[in-house]
């Protein structure tokens, strides 16, 4: 590989990227013509592009940097721990200071009964954690017959065999064969769309109640688990009725399920509380985390057990599973770090009580607007969903037009917000202030107004 120190400019460093550069979830061809968007620095809630944009972003980056950017004390943290102790394994009867302050830190900030962490580096890795944790489970309870784990169409819960398996994205499973055998998939507590005349209260018990309906098909002596984000984040933020999650809950119990729920994107404080879980009043046996976990400064993830599960592991061997870096000094220190000063700075309270409130407050009044059809959320997450018609809740026949239109002029009136189809998604950082809101908003619903002249509606 040869450097080429002469690089400085947008042009150099798209070419560079075009050449060798392979991105996530990505249309290589189409990406290469249009030329990548090279982003340069970050303070705060803004960042800025190799062009000098400056962007308000209103995805915390893809939904983990809930301290902003450029918090100097996460960055001397990581030195400080890279010059004691780069690195050493926690494999062979060893562990480091960092890993063990923020096992014990996590045991604090999580609900009750949550005392035991298993590190892993990235969402998906965690997640497969969990399937191996779960089947692991099962065999010492002596029930080998439970290992189906039952999830929703349209989740997403990362992109290896496991986390792809467990999501519900066709478009991931037609690059298959997958899911693996032994995932299934019940239909999202989805109200707009598939709602119709019921409350959404009368529909969230009918949609928790698939999974009564899916356990009972294939025996309950086969399901291992049921698997969810507590608000569906990449799926479109789709945030289910009051009723649904305290009768998943009780459907879980029930037939001895265990209830996982994923907060790669609704911990840390997204939706107002620590956890998602907490936002709609259930107790799952284990939760996934990452994101937010260390606000995207440096890849880190968690599984944090329920003392009702971790005891039944505990005095059954050893347990066959583990990645090099599970509880890498310098990621738990930066986690511990960034924790901490949510904690500290009373970060998720004020998403609770104050900028959560006058975000969604804002965005609701969206809802007059020509192209919108629903604005749903919690805290500081959200969705704009536009719509053909909406006072029959119909959608655009190409889905996905209007949300690419919408994106772009969002990028041109300097804010980032992400579309899925025609959801127009928000996760802004969690120390956003009002004035920064009403920047965000205001350059939102400019964007809004460009769509819909754009296709014809206004
Ligand atoms: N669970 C959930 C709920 C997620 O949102 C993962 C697991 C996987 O995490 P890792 O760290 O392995 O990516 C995620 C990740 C999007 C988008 O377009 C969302 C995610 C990742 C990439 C893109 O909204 N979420």
């Amino acid at each position: 590989m040869t450097m080429n120190v002469a690089l400085n400019s947008t042009s150099q460093w798209q070419q560079e990227d075009r050449d060798h550069h392979l991105h996530p979830f990505t249309d290589t061809a189409e990406l290469n013509q249009k030329g990548v968007r090279i982003i340069t620095r970050g303070q705060g809630v803004y960042l800025w592009d190799s062009e000098g944009n400056k962007l308000i972003d209103g995805m915390a980056g893809l939904w983990c940097v809930n301290l902003g950017y450029g918090r100097k004390e996460l960055a001397d943290v990581a030195a400080r721990q890279m010059n004691e102790l780069a690195f050493y394994n926690t494999f062979f009867q060893t562990t480091n200071i960092p890993a063990t302050s923020l096992a014990t830190l996590l045991s604090e900030v999580t609900p009750d009964g949550f005392n035991r962490v298993f590190y892993g580096n990235s969402g998906s890795e965690s997640n497969d954690t969990v399937v191996r944790l779960i089947w692991r489970y099962w065999d010492v309870r002596e029930k080998p017959g439970k290992k189906t784990i039952i999830s929703r169409n349209n989740a997403y819960h990362g992109s290896t065999l496991a986390g792809a398996s467990l999501g519900g994205m066709g478009y991931m499973h037609e690059q298959g064969p997958l899911p693996l055998p032994g995932f299934e998939h019940i239909e999202e507590p989805n109200w707009y769309v598939n709602g119709g005349d019921l409350s959404p209260d009368e529909f969230g018990l009918k949609a928790a109640r698939w999974l009564e309906e899916k356990i009972l098909e294939l025996g309950a002596d086969s399901v291992a688990a049921f698997f969810g984000e507590p608000i569906q984040g990449a799926g479109g933020v789709i945030v289910p009725p009051d009723t649904y999650w305290p009768e998943i809950q009780r459907i879980c119990r029930k037939y001895d399920i265990l209830l996982v729920s994923d907060e790669v994107i609704c911990g840390f404080g997204r939706t107002g509380n620590w956890f998602g879980c907490q936002t709609f009043g259930f107790e799952p046996d284990l939760m996934t985390m990452a994101k937010g976990m260390s606000s995207g400064y440096i890849p880190i993830s968690g599984v944090m057990i329920h003392d009702r599960v971790a005891d039944v592991l505990e005095g059954s061997g050893e347990f066959n599973h583990g990645y090099t870096y599970c509880g890498h000094p310098v990621a738990t220190a930066v986690a511990h770090a960034n924790i901490s000063i949510l904690r500290d700075e009373a970060i998720i309270e004020r998403v609770k009580t104050d900028t959560g409130p006058y975000f969604q407050e804002i965005l609701r009044s969206f809802e007059d607007h020509p192209l919108v059809g629903q604005v749903r959320g919690r805290g500081l997450m959200a969705a704009i969903q536009l719509v053909k018609d909406k006072a029959n809740r119909q959608a655009f026949d190409d889905v996905g037009k209007a949300g690419a239109m919408c994106r772009n002029h969002c990028s041109d009136n300097g804010i980032i917000m992400r579309a899925t189809g025609d959801a127009m998604l928000l996760s802004p950082p969690l120390v956003i202030t009002r004035p920064e809101i009403d920047e965000l908003l205001g350059s939102a619903r400019k964007s809004l107004d460009a769509t819909a002249r754009d296709l014809g509606m206004m």
